[in-house]
């Protein structure tokens, strides 16, 4: 009798994929041995040793002690899902890229969102930078967008990045802090490293604890070429703009939410497509021409400078949807390979001497992360287009090369046989740029503008926003042990701002510092609103989660209408109660999607309470509900009281004021975050 799924001519090329994802009815081993007993190792009698023969039991062990694979150097947690770019606006004017060629195309991507400096078991949501990277699989080959959540970088060029890195990691003696910028390493190298203040203010402001992977922009960071079909080039910048609105969390927030819920932004992206509340961007680019580019006060080419959108508009030209959560975490996720040097004819690269170094370092790191060169084999990583070339062999070769023709130029078709992939005239050139100049290792005058945009971020943030700037720079700088390392970050900020300066050192009990000389003087530039989280607030429920709190004789008409309300809003009602199980309800029963002590507040953007007098009163001396209170309107967040709750309000010191509401006006005021609470708690 032949097996299931045996094809003897074949073999079992097409199989052994599926048997990985459970194709096989059978169990077996790796090379396809059927398992008779998959509980008990092979002993010699039942009570004797385990002989060393057992190769079921060798082979399956042997595997799982090689499950893991060498955790990414920088960017290791990560979090990704599937789903397609629609070109909206077609710029074949600018670019022969095919996947901006035409209204409506749609091609898959795949899209990973990572932190920076924590291992890949770490939490989601430290004070970090996040990493955006999406790789779009195109008719002409993949190309990979490989950005982070702020528009620039720490250091200028690739030299420095090992040096940031491992200042930024846990400390090299005693291995600590884990995913953290607030100690002495990461504040001694950026203090002497004046280049990187324009990135330490976004890395200080909201935008470094996100509120979601899905309310996050995204930027390809440096200036990018996009080449016509006549080969004329333009510069560009390229940008993501989440649909939902940027939004952020409040530091103590996000503190909190580690504990509560480590995996926070993971789960928050899962839900959502498994939901099918599909996460969205528009794509966005800046361009400009060379001229446009040498009128500019600062290099285009230097990586710590943004070009205002005020200066030069954002053109949306194409959206991404999230719509597949990824099948297998360790085959995708881990698995994925992005690479700043994966282009697409129609894309290139500038000079930017940060790009430079990358368009190395990402090959190499994958050889040492998925231990061949075959690593573009891996399905996450092969193109979605026809792909052939003459490389052969290596590690883990997993296709079948056919045929004599390993080597190019040949003439094998003068004798009838297949000569194999030949280049064509369309394929990528890269765009002809006169190069000339002494070999130096040298920084160009031109990138030595250190604060002006440093000072541009901060006052274009609003007073809540530079408030929490100062908290940050003074939570950060007290963790710092050593004294001429604050001393030193004050005597920077002076040139990015006097009153941030003065504030961080007030904060601190310190004397300010003399200024320190800046190597060129910085200027005042325009404000830029785009800058600016809340000054560009989406508001909406949708994406929103609302926290329910309710118990015992709470009155089941109001949930119910107050999770209508809630929903019919486009956002989702989340309900919490002491006990899960069901309790009963004055006009029914129901049971709660999460435990009081298990569902903080800080899981939710805002809460109600549907209580009935006896149980807010009960509530009143239960912690975890006073706190449930205390922490969404420390966070300003909206609360929708009933009546009945009145006494649990009282209990955690909320008076009424802005976004203590009824249940009625929760549905719009849960949209908001309340900022000018945050003066009131001063
Ligand atoms: Fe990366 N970076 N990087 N980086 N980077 C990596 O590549 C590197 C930089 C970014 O989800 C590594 O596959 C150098 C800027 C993201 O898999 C590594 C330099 C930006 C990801 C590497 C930079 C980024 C990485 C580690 C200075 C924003 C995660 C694993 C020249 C524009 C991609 C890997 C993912 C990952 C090197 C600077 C973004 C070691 C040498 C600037 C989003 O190759």
């Amino acid at each position: 009798m032949t097996r299931q799924g045996y094809d003897s001519e074949r073999g079992n090329a097409g199989e052994t994929q599926q048997m990985a994802t459970g194709g096989s009815p059978v169990l077996t081993t790796n090379h396809g041995t059927p398992i008779s007993d998959n509980q008990n190792s092979l002993r010699a009698g039942d009570r004797g040793p385990t002989l060393l023969e057992d190769f079921i039991l060798r082979e399956k062990i042997f595997h799982f002690d090689h499950e893991r694979i060498p955790e990414r150097i920088v960017h290791a947690r990560g979090s990704a899902a599937h789903g397609y770019f629609e070109c909206i606006d077609p710029i074949p004017d600018l670019s022969r890229a095919s996947l901006f060629a035409q209204k409506g195309n749609r091609i898959p991507v795949f899209a990973r969102f990572s932190t920076v400096a924590g291992g890949a078991g770490s939490v989601d949501t430290p004070r970090d930078v996040r990493g955006f990277a999406v790789k779009f699989y195109t008719e002409d080959g993949n190309w990979d967008l490989v950005g982070n959540n702020i528009p620039v970088f720490f250091i200028q060029d690739a030299i420095k990045f090992p040096d940031l890195i491992h200042s930024v990691k846990m400390e090299a003696d005693r291995g600590f802090p884990q995913a953290a910028s607030a100690h002495d390493t990461f504040w001694d190298f950026v203090s002497l490293m004046p280049e990187s203040m324009h990135m330490v203010l976004w890395a200080m402001s909201d935008r470094a604890i996100p509120r979601s992977l899905r309310m996050m922009q995204g930027f390809g960071v440096h200036t990018f070429k996009l080449v016509n079909a006549e080969g004329e080039e333009t510069f560009v910048k390229f940008h993501w703009r989440p649909k939902l609105g940027t939004q952020s969390l409040v530091w103590d927030e996000s503190a909190k939410l580690q504990g509560a819920d480590n995996d926070y932004h993971r789960r928050d992206l899962w839900n959502s497509i498994a939901t099918g509340d599909f996460p969205e961007w528009e794509f966005g680019i800046q361009t400009f021409d060379a001229a446009t580019a040498d009128k500019l006060p600062f290099d285009v080419l230097d990586p710590t400078k943004i070009i205002p959108e005020e200066v030069i508009p954002l053109r949306i030209i194409g959206r991404m949807v999230l719509d597949r959560n990824p099948d297998n975490h360790f085959a995708e996720n881990e698995q994925v390979a992005f690479l700043p040097s994966n282009v697409v004819p129609g894309i290139d690269f500038t000079d930017d001497p940060l790009l430079q170094g990358r368009l190395f370092s990402y090959l190499d790191t994958q050889k040492s992360r998925l231990g061949t060169t075959n690593f573009h084999q891996i399905p996450i990583n092969a193109p979605k287009c026809p792909f052939a070339n003459m490389q052969r062999d290596g590690m883990m070769q997993t296709m079948v090369p056919k045929g004599r023709s390993n080597y190019e130029p040949n003439s094998l078709d003068e004798a009838g046989e297949d000569p194999g992939p030949r280049a064509i005239e369309s394929g990528f050139r890269t765009s002809p740029q006169q190069v000339e100049g002494p070999k130096l290792r040298i920084r160009a005058e031109s990138f030595s503008d250190h604060f002006s945009q440093a000072r541009l971020f901060f006052r274009s943030q609003t007073e809540s926003e530079q408030a929490h700037i100062v908290s940050a720079f003074t939570f950060e700088l007290s963790k710092v042990e050593l004294d001429h390392v604050r001393k030193r970050v004050l005597s920077l900020l002076r040139n990015v701002d006097e009153d941030l300066a003065a504030q961080v050192a007030e904060g601190l009990a310190l004397e300010l510092p003399d200024r320190a000389a800046p190597a060129q003087e910085p200027v005042d530039l325009d404000i830029s609103d785009a800058l600016s989280i809340q000054k560009n607030w989406t508001a909406t429920l949708e994406g929103r989660t609302v926290g329910v709190l309710f118990d015992e004789g709470s009155d089941k008409a109001e949930l119910d209408q107050v999770i209508k309300s809630v929903e019919s809003a486009g956002g989702k009602a989340f309900t919490v109660a002491p006990k899960v199980g069901g309790l009963s309800l004055k006009g029914g029963k129901m049971k709660a999607d999460g435990q009081l002590a298990g569902s903080p507040s800080v899981l939710f953007d805002a809460v109600a309470l549907v209580l009935a007098p006896e149980a807010a009163k009960k509530l009143s001396r239960n912690g975890a509900a006073v706190a449930f209170v205390m922490d969404a309107f420390s966070h300003l967040k909206a609360i929708g009281v009933n009546e009945g709750a009145k006494t649990l309000l009282d209990r955690a010191g909320v008076e009424p004021g802005p976004g203590i509401t009824g249940l009625d006006e929760l549905a719009d005021a849960a949209t908001r975050r309340y900022w000018a609470r945050e003066a009131e708690m001063e």
